[in-house]
């Protein structure tokens, strides 16, 4: 069983804003957050192409991987490897009808213009693995698209981006809403389906994150099982939601703490990590959190994973068993709840 690998994104350190209100804390420069991250006890870095390449809009494709090449160089000073870089293809006005799924030819050129950059800065930041949130794929009027022809649209362009690389890895973030009223690709059952399509399908896989799963109505660690079963969850993006609002990226176990437990046990049972695979946070500081505090979230959702994995190491399959042949689930499930409890 292999030590667990924590990752977050620069984004996770953010300042605060959010739909019904500004920042409250100051922005954090780029290289004090990855050596945060080191000192807190994080092995590696998510990021998106922009995250590693600021300006990558108005750069030539050298300048581009020369850029990232520095950003390597960086992370190497603080002992940090890149997990994935995602194509943040959801803050342009060219993606705002979709990227992949789009209707409109230029922005759709531009959406795989970006992902292929992500691509060759991933290869620049010693990563293979590219991370696909469909954001904005799916609509925001259900009859403004025909959505079998954008759906095979969306096959198609992870198509192009597996034959643009041929040690590329894709991982499939599904999330059933925000920002798009209605996803294309909302639940690990959907990525699947929709990886299983792709004219590489053992280079197609998923990530699975705790909130998003939340908001499809479905559990968390049932969906890491399902493409564990499958062999196709490459990462994991822990959080928590308090029911079906808006995302909120809380901190891992706060809001439900016994499915989060299920969520330790199924990766730790599974041997999650012996091929390389990150425990990633994607998480944020509450906006009542001080600059001076504003990485707590991340340290107290690393916490969180490792108390539970200290349970999860307790508990008795005998007794397990034993419940289970007598039928009698409810004794189980009390003993689940003394084992969280602490009784
Ligand atoms: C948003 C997604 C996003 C991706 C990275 O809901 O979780 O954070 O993980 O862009
Ligand atoms: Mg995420």
């Amino acid at each position: 069983m292999a030590k667990f690998m924590f990752t977050a994104g620069p984004w996770n350190v953010h300042e605060g804003d959010e739909t019904f209100g500004p920042g409250t804390r100051p922005s954090v420069p780029f290289e004090e957050k990855i050596k945060k991250f080191a000192e807190i006890g994080l092995s590696g870095v998510q990021f998106h192409d922009d995250d590693a390449v600021p300006d990558m809009n108005n750069m030539s494709e050298k300048a581009i991987v020369d850029y990232a090449k520095d950003v390597k160089a960086m992370l190497d000073k603080y002992g940090l490897f890149a997990e994935f870089v995602a194509p943040r293809l959801w803050f342009d006005g060219r993606t705002s009808d979709g990227a992949y799924t789009s209707s409109h030819k230029g922005d759709y050129e531009f959406a795989m213009w970006r992902s292929f950059r992500t691509i060759d800065i991933a290869k620049a930041l010693g990563t293979n693995k590219v991370q696909l949130w469909l954001a904005r794929e799916g609509t925001l009027c259900a009859e403004s698209k025909n959505p079998v022809e954008k759906i095979l649209q969306l096959r198609d362009s992870v198509d192009k981006m597996l034959d643009y690389d041929p040690d590329v890895q894709i991982l499939i973030e599904p999330k059933p809403n925000e920002p798009v009223d209605r996803s294309y690709c909302g639940t690990a059952g959907h990525a699947l389906a929709l990886g299983a399509q792709t004219k590489d399908p053992d280079r197609v896989g998923l990530c699975i994150e705790s909130a998003h799963s939340i908001l499809a109505g479905l559990d968390p660690a049932n969906d890491m099982a399902f493409a564990l079963a499958l062999g196709k969850l490459w990462g994991v993006h822990l959080n928590d939601q308090n029911g079906m609002r808006f995302d909120q990226d809380k901190s891992f176990g706060v809001d439900n703490l016994r499915a989060a437990f299920n969520q330790v046990k199924v990766l730790y049972e599974n041997n999650f990590g012996d091929k390389g695979e990150c425990v990633g946070l994607d998480v944020k500081a509450m906006r009542t959190q001080g600059p001076e505090d504003c990485y707590r979230h991340l340290i107290n959702s690393k916490r969180v994973f490792e108390l539970l994995l200290e349970k999860v190491k307790r508990f008795d399959y005998a007794y397990q068993a034993k419940c289970v042949k007598e039928r009698n689930l409810e004794k189980l499930e009390m003993y689940v709840m003394e084992l969280l409890l602490g009784a």
